[in-house]
């Protein structure tokens, strides 16, 4: 498969620096080389999105800081990953936090919706990250993106790289989840998302999960894109991440969900966030994420 990864180093979105050298960390784990020794074609590391320096960005509105030069990145991030699948790649996109998944997703949108086919989303992620500036406690960007790709927020985001829904709530599912502020929980309610808390698989377990989500995906979308928060990992296994939360996947079990999913023959693309060198020990969370990426590709242990 050809695989084009699309780095995006911006840690605009959130309250924590650092993640802007995600992606150089995972280069430096070897993600190239896992993809390469699967058998997948990976070209140059794509497009070099320029983004301008935190200290000298304006914050703006309180509300929802830092939108100016986020958007703007993104909309580079769209325009894309919509080139990616259109020159038949798998697009691999690297954060960065999670803010430049609406670069992403509405690049998805915008070219799945052109195709005429349907997809969905699995959100992989401690946290909702569908808050609205409305319900948003901290204004940062990084907690409203999923909101905003279906179709609630600000209209900045919203209409992101075409006035339309870029994903259907109906459509999109998050594993994984631990820790939801009260307007998101009930913005999620009221949008219909499937939500597989952390509580949900430890009731049914991490691989009946994991079969639930597949399952749901199944027989209702053409395509799957998958967004890994490196925060939905233990922080003993992956303490490298802007809002460690305990009670995360173990290594195991985050390397089975990626399994699955491969084998569900759905998926078209995924993403990788939140990896944070600074608050890391000798670069675990991004060999973690290389490992997830690597399976999520295909590897197998036999
Ligand atoms: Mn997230």
């Amino acid at each position: 498969m050809k695989v084009r990864i699309l780095e995006l180093p911006l840690d605009f979105g959130a309250s924590r620096r650092g993640s802007d050298m995600g992606p150089s960390a995972m280069r430096l784990a070897g993600l190239k080389e896992t993809l390469t020794a699967l058998g997948h074609e990976c070209g140059e590391i794509f497009p070099g999105i320029p983004v301008p320096a935190m200290e000298f960005a304006e914050e703006g509105d309180p509300g929802a800081k830092f939108l100016g030069p986020i958007a703007a990145a993104c909309g580079r991030l769209a325009a894309e990953t919509e080139r990616a699948l259109e020159e038949g790649c798998f697009p691999l996109v690297l954060g960065g936090d999670h803010s430049i998944a609406i670069g992403s997703l509405s690049g998805l949108g915008a070219y799945y919706k052109k195709k005429g086919l349907s997809w969905g989303c699995l959100w992989v992620d401690a946290h909702g990250d569908f808050n609205t500036p409305d319900t948003s406690p901290s204004g940062n960007i990084h907690g409203m993106i999923l909101a905003a790709a279906c179709g609630y927020g600000h209209p900045e985001l919203t209409g992101l790289h075409g006035g339309f829904r870029k994903l259907d709530p109906a459509n999109t599912a998050l594993i994984g989840v631990r820790d939801l502020d009260s307007g998101e929980r009930r913005l999620m309610k009221a949008a219909g998302l499937t939500v597989l808390t952390m509580t949900d698989v430890d009731r049914a377990g991490i691989a009946e999960s994991v079969k639930r989500i597949v399952a749901f995906f199944k027989g209702r979308v053409d395509r799957l894109h998958v967004s890994v928060d490196m925060d939905v990992m233990d922080p003993s296994i992956a303490p490298g991440v802007g809002i460690p939360l305990n009670g995360g996947f173990s290594h195991r079990e985050a390397l089975l969900l990626a399994e699955e999913l491969a084998g569900s023959g759905l998926l078209g693309s995924a993403e990788l966030v939140e990896v944070n060198p600074v608050l890391d020990t000798r670069n675990q969370t991004a060999r973690m994420a290389v490992e997830i990426a690597g399976r999520l590709l295909g590897a197998r242990i036999y």
